[in-house]
């Protein structure tokens, strides 16, 4: 017997630890640009779990990569040769222009790698004091929830009560120019640590140039552009890499969620010879890191992404929905921005409602959307979406910010 949308949210409410506050839809179904519900209620998914599935939920070609290499060999550690390991490394390299690849799982530990990475390389190749080695990062960065990343994020919710917390960061303002030279320039900084765009601060989209500005000034003191596209990556913003407006090229490229089209965790962390081979045999791994189901599906993801033009797509259809929606006259809608299919609206709260409550006005009509902070309201739907869905959604937007 199914069990109802009520009992289901009061199991979590009983049993499972309350670190979310989710919208009150429980979902069973998902195809493309929709999923359904326990009532068979559909809905757009304009969040795709975060940009982890811009290919589409269940995308087919993803779903039977999985299902063929998941009965052959799933997992071996690293402490042997899979088949499937290197091909993905040669792939992942050739297709983003880097030397070397090393696989990690989720993004914080993608992060989390590069981290320790742009220390080693600091330590032996620029000749770091020990210990000394200082990261650069970004006011408003969000770059995953372990507890050295979260020393270096200003977000109370994220970092409070975490203490104590890891050394060793320095941060500056987003699209700073003059700040980010002023820490750059000082003796033991090793790497500079952003986002191409900054996604849970609300879709920050910072001037163009600022990050051709970044690689020049990492270029002038010898420190490693780590460029974290965990977000904006595999074509959410309408280009492969978001720094592919600026034709810039990170020393440290991170990529995660939609790598593996959100069917499991595959993160990777890209660089040179130089970099990369200062991690020697034993000084870093991981149980699932490299595992040849996750490379046979991220590999499929990626092939997807590449053969269907997810990126010209997202491209195109961000700027319909941009148009789309400003548009729309409401006075709560007081911004829209974003690059691609990686968009945010601000809300001007009024009468007591705010982004919230209009999040579940467009539950009720059939879309699914979450507040990225009180007043600001991403809108990312996968990649696949089509005009004409584009169009319906556009309608649900204007017609639920009108009931305000
Ligand atoms: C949550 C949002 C938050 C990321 C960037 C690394 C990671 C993320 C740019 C870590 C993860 C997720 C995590 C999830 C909600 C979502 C998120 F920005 F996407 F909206 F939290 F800020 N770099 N972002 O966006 O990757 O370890 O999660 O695989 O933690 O609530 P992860």
């Amino acid at each position: 017997m199914e069990l109802s949308a009520d009992a289901i949210m009061q199991m979590e409410l009983e049993y499972g630890a309350h670190n979310y506050h989710p919208l009150p839809v429980v979902l069973a179904l998902g195809k493309g640009a929709e999923v359904w519900d326990v009532n068979g209620k559909r809905y757009f998914d304009f969040l795709s779990a975060y940009s982890a599935v811009n290919q589409g939920h269940c995308h087919p070609r993803i779903i039977q990569s999985l299902v063929d290499q998941a009965s052959k060999l799933t997992l071996v550690s690293r402490a042997f040769y899979s088949n499937e390991l290197g091909p993905f490394e040669a792939f992942l390299c050739k297709t983003f222009g880097y030397d070397r690849m090393l696989p990690m799982n989720t993004g914080a530990e993608a992060v989390e790698t590069a981290i320790k990475l742009c220390r080693k390389w600091g330590y032996q190749t620029k000749g770091i004091a020990p210990d000394k080695a200082t990261i650069a990062v970004c006011d408003g960065n969000f770059h995953g929830r372990t507890t050295t990343i979260i020393s270096f994020s200003n977000d109370p919710d994220a970092r409070n009560d975490y203490g104590p917390y890891t050394p060793g960061f320095i941060s500056v303002p987003y699209n700073d120019v003059a700040s980010l030279e002023q820490v750059l320039s000082q003796e033991n900084v090793v790497g500079f640590l952003v986002e191409p765009i900054q996604g849970e601060a609300g879709v920050i989209i910072p001037d163009d140039g600022y990050l051709k500005q970044v690689r020049a000034l990492c270029d002038q003191y010898g420190v490693l552009f780590i460029c974290d596209e965990i977000q904006t990556g595999i074509a959410r913003t309408g280009r492969l890499l978001a720094v592919d407006y600026e034709q810039v090229r990170p020393d440290v490229l991170i990529l995660g969620k939609a790598l593996s089209g959100g069917v499991l965790p595959v993160s990777a962390v890209l660089a040179s010879d130089e970099v990369m081979l200062c991690i020697q045999p034993g000084q870093h791994g991981s149980t699932y890191g490299g595992n040849p189901l996750g490379c046979q599906v991220a590999q499929t993801a990626m092939e997807v992404v590449l053969d269907e033009k997810l990126a010209e797509n997202a491209d195109r259809l961000g700027q319909v929905f941009r148009q789309g929606l400003t548009k729309i006259q409401h006075p709560m809608l007081k911004a829209v921005r974003g690059k691609g299919l990686l968009n945010a609206i601000d809300i001007d709260p009024t009468d007591g409602c705010e982004a919230w409550d209009i999040c579940l006005k467009l539950t009720e009509n059939g879309l699914l959307a979450k507040p990225t902070h009180k007043d600001t309201i991403r809108l990312s739907p996968p990649l696949v979406i089509t005009d004409a869905q584009i169009n319906q959604s556009l309608t649900i937007i204007e017609d639920t910010l009108k009931t305000f």
